[in-house]
Parts: structure tokens; C-alpha cells; sequence
């Protein structure tokens, strides 16, 4: 497998009108979750990937198994929870540029994630084992998940990469500091944006926010800067990479998944650092061209079109 990972999903509701949810009437039912869109867009970019949870034993549960195993991610690992339910997210497009997005998480099966379900030869024969930051931000019994994968991954040298996805409507930024830095110091890669390095470690300039990582382990560090795109540094090796401009945004939800994972493939390929920020942004870029978390990640030949590296035949 190129790529494991864990971490809840749910069952997204998209409105089809703008305005308070109370006013909306129709909703449109997708999948998101941090990990499995990147588990997501790394298997339609050509990369084996498998990638776990808990679900409800309900049709919300079957549904987003059934969509990513659609999608050729391994599915294996993932457990139905008879207890609990699948969680759910509502998006809201109000006053907002990003969706305002609401949670019905609390217990449910996803959370109830545990060191058990953690197999060690699952991850320790991965090339990469991803971890976001909110996978322990849902329970503490996650956070021991969480904590085991990294031990297993170290031990094994397996590459870990990491993107703390900063989420504050499921914990405290004093408790997300302390989990989220330590696993960020066991990382070979981190991904930040630049509002949450913020919050995190109190810089707001990328250099510094590279070079805190940097002295503390970490192999490569991943900025992302927005619309202006993304400053990448390693030991040997800096690099800053224009975004792309987009016409009319549709959804930013999961175009920072839709960016690790563009730079993550790039990395599994070998390609020059420049060259994987490259993918990473237009990926990004793709993901927000469509509503809904998963809907804009291309294939291989698609972002290669985006990025005018293939020709495209029109006609
Ligand atoms: O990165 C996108 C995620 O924020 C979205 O898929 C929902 O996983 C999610 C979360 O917990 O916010």
C-alpha cells in the first residue's frame, strides 16, 4: 500500500439554497471526512490506499462504505460499529466565503475509534502512514489510536505525514497545542495552512513556522498560503509555488486534503519538490471548482490538463 490512514467520515448534507438552514428545504447527501478524501484523491491519482474507520450499522455507515470502496481504497480495516451511529455534517452557505459547517458527531461510531482496531501490519507495510489533527480531536480513546499509529509507523519507518487541520469546534486550542505539536515532532511531513500554524505555534511568517518543524525533526514542511499557494522547505531545499486563480469558487471543503494528497503523489513519484507544490496547489484549486468534499479531485491525466502539461483533445 503507498498510503494508510484513519479518521472518521460522515455523511455530508449539502444545501441547494443559500441562507440559514432553517430556511433550506433540499440538501444534497455526499461523503467527506479529512482522511478518507485524501485516501480519495491519492487512489484516483494512480497510488494504493487504504484507509479505516468506525460506522454506524445504519445506511448513512453503508453508504460511505460502499462509496469508497467504489473508489479503490481498501476498505478492509474498516469496522461496523452495531453501538453507535455514523456521524453527520451539515454545510450551511451563508454570510460566509467558506461553508459554515455543522457537526453531529458526538458518540458516534468514528469516535469510539480505539487502539484495537490499530493492526500493525497494516501500517507498518504502507510506504506512508497520514494523520490528521482531528482524528484526535473526536475522543480520547482516538487520541490513543492516534498515538499508537505514529509508535507503529516510527518503529517500522514508515513515513509519517501529518496535517494538523486545526478543527476548534471539537476541542480547546490549549489541548489541540499540545497533541497536535507532538505528533507534528514524530512527523517526516507536515502540512499546515497558515491560520492554523498561527494559532499553533504563534508565528504567522512561513519561514519561522518551516524552520520550528524543521529544527524539531519534521523532514519537510508544507505551507499552505491560500490563494497565494505554498511555501515548501526541507533540510537541503526551499521552494514557494504561485496558486492558481480560480474563476468561481464553489466549496473550499477538502481542498486541503485535495492538496496533501497532490503532494504526497508527487513524493511517492519522485518528482522534484516545485513539481509536487505544483500538483498540490492545482489540486487544491480543482477541489474548489465543485461542491462537495471528494467530487473535484481529478485523475492523474485530468490535473495534468489542468496544469497544461497534457494536451487536451477537444475535438
Ligand atoms: O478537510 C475537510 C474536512 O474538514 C471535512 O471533510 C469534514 O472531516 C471533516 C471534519 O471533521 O471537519
Amino acid at each position: 500500500m503507498d498510503i494508510v490512514t484513519f479518521g472518521e467520515s460522515m455523511v455530508v448534507f449539502t444545501p441547494h439554497t443559500r441562507g440559514p438552514l432553517r430556511h433550506v428545504h433540499t440538501f444534497s447527501k455526499s461523503i467527506g471526512g479529512a482522511e478518507m478524501n485524501l485516501a480519495i484523491a491519492l487512489a484516483r491519482l494512480g497510488h494504493s490506499t487504504g484507509w479505516f474507520s468506525r460506522l454506524g450499522d445504519d445506511e448513512f455507515g453503508r453508504f460511505i462504505l460502499n462509496s469508497v470502496r467504489a473508489e479503490g481504497v481498501d476498505v478492509s480495516r474498516v469496522i461496523i460499529d452495531k453501538e453507535s451511529y455514523t456521524g453527520i455534517l451539515f454545510k450551511e452557505w451563508y454570510y460566509n466565503f467558506d461553508p459554515n459547517v455543522y457537526y453531529y458527531r458526538k458518540g458516534s461510531a468514528a469516535s469510539k475509534i480505539c487502539v484495537d482496531d490499530i493492526d500493525e501490519n497494516y501500517i507498518k507495510n504502507a510506504k506512508i502512514l497520514h494523520i490528521t489533527g482531528i482524528t484526535p480531536a473526536i475522543s480520547e480513546s482516538a487520541t490513543e489510536a492516534v498515538f499508537k499509529a505514529v509508535e507503529i509507523a516510527k518503529r517500522n519507518k514508515v513515513m509519517i505525514s501529518f496535517d494538523p487541520n486545526l478543527r476548534l469546534k471539537l476541542w480547546n486550542i490549549e489541548k489541540a497545542r499540545k497533541i497536535l505539536l507532538d505528533v507534528a515532532e514524530n512527523a517526516d511531513i507536515v502540512l499546515p495552512g497558515l491560520n492554523e500554524a498561527k494559532l499553533l505555534i504563534g508565528q504567522d511568517d512561513h519561514h519561522r513556522i518551516a524552520d520550528y518543524f524543521l529544527s524539531r525533526g519534521v523532514n519537510l514542511v508544507a505551507i499552505k498560503l491560500g490563494k497565494e499557494g505554498c511555501y515548501l522547505k526541507s533540510k537541503n531545499e526551499e521552494a514557494y509555488v504561485a496558486g492558481y486563480k480560480i474563476e468561481k469558487i464553489e466549496d473550499t471543503v477538502g481542498a486541503g486534503d485535495g492538496f496533501d494528497a497532490g503532494l504526497l503523489a508527487g513524493i511517492l513519484r519522485g518528482l522534484p519538490l516545485k513539481e509536487c507544490g505544483e500538483i498540490a496547489n492545482a489540486i487544491g484549486a480543482m477541489a474548489m471548482l465543485v461542491k462537495g468534499d471528494v467530487e473535484g479531485y481529478p485523475y492523474w491525466e485530468q490535473v495534468m490538463e489542468f496544469m497544461g502539461k497534457k494536451d487536451k483533445i477537444e475535438r
